[in-house]
């Protein structure tokens, strides 16, 4: 079987499976939400990363029930956990395209009860690249719903600063590849960060620093005033019932 083959079998029986990585108030160290994660829990293959399939997925257009799977399964569990939380789920060029993603995440929001203002639609600048008033009008109809949209991986593409002036998005993610080079005491990289942090604030979005991998990073984000953060050091990706002990005992 190709992975094709095998990815569309994974669906109909039930071998993916979500992580849930916390999104935490920089300002207090509490749990706000969480981004699902996608893994495959392939029976040969073991725990199959999502850089390994999501792009066959988009090839072939499975990444359209996949992502309605990803949804609603994500949108079931925050339901499930019983307390306001931000849950993240990203979509990727083709979801956005194909097919009407508004109409599915309607549904899913019915389907499961999660109230539109707790789900947030991560979408990376390949997804706003095609700057037309299609995706404009997609972008409008998905706002319309009252969900969240945020740009991920900040900073990584190319006229970036554009697309805040001509999307309407509430969260701003900061790559990791910046985040990383944060207290290593180089000053250029200090402001970089701090630059991107009053960008955000400045656009009015909630500002979200991604791959947090140690204290110091945690010290100067705060100093910064970024909102929220993820990474490493607060914690992993975990199973859905690790992450609901997180919301009981904190980090
Ligand atoms: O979890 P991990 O770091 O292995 O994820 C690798 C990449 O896969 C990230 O860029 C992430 O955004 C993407 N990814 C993870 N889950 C999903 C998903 O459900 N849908 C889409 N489109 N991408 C995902
Ligand atoms: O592209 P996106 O931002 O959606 O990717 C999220 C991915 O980043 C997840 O697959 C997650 O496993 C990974 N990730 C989360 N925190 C960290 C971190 O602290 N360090 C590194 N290297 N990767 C991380
Ligand atoms: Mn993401
Ligand atoms: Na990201």
């Amino acid at each position: 079987l190709s992975l094709a083959d095998d990815l569309r079998l994974a669906l109909e029986r039930d071998e993916l499976v979500l992580h849930y990585q916390p999104t935490v108030d920089l300002s207090d160290n509490t749990i706000v939400g969480f981004e699902a994660l996608v893994r495959w829990n392939h029976p040969t293959r073991g725990l199959v990363p999502p850089l390994e399939f999501i792009g066959v997925a988009e090839s072939t257009g499975l990444i359209v029930p996949l992502g309605r799977w990803v949804l609603a399964e994500a949108c079931h569990q925050a339901v499930a956990w019983g307390r306001p939380l931000k849950m993240a789920v990203n979509v990727s060029v083709r979801q956005f395209e194909a097919g009407d993603l508004a109409a599915t995440v309607a549904e899913v929001l019915t389907e499961t009860g999660m109230p539109a203002d707790q789900l947030c639609l991560e979408m990376t600048e390949s997804v706003l690249l095609t700057d037309t008033d299609e995706n404009l009008a997609r972008i409008v109809s998905l706002k319309a719903l009252g969900v969240m949209l945020a740009m991920d991986d900040f900073g990584t593409g190319y006229s970036s600063l554009a697309y805040l002036r001509r999307f309407p998005m509430d969260v701003l993610k900061i790559d990791r590849s910046f985040v990383d080079r944060l207290g290593s005491g180089d000053a250029e990289d200090e402001t970089l960060v701090h630059t991107i942090v009053r960008l955000g604030q400045r656009f009015g979005m909630r500002t979200v620093a991604e791959g947090i991998e140690n204290a110091s990073q945690v010290a100067i984000l705060r100093e910064m005033s970024c909102d929220h953060g993820q990474g490493y050091f607060l914690s992993r990706p975990v199973p859905a019932a690790e992450a609901g002990r997180l919301l009981e005992t904190g980090l």
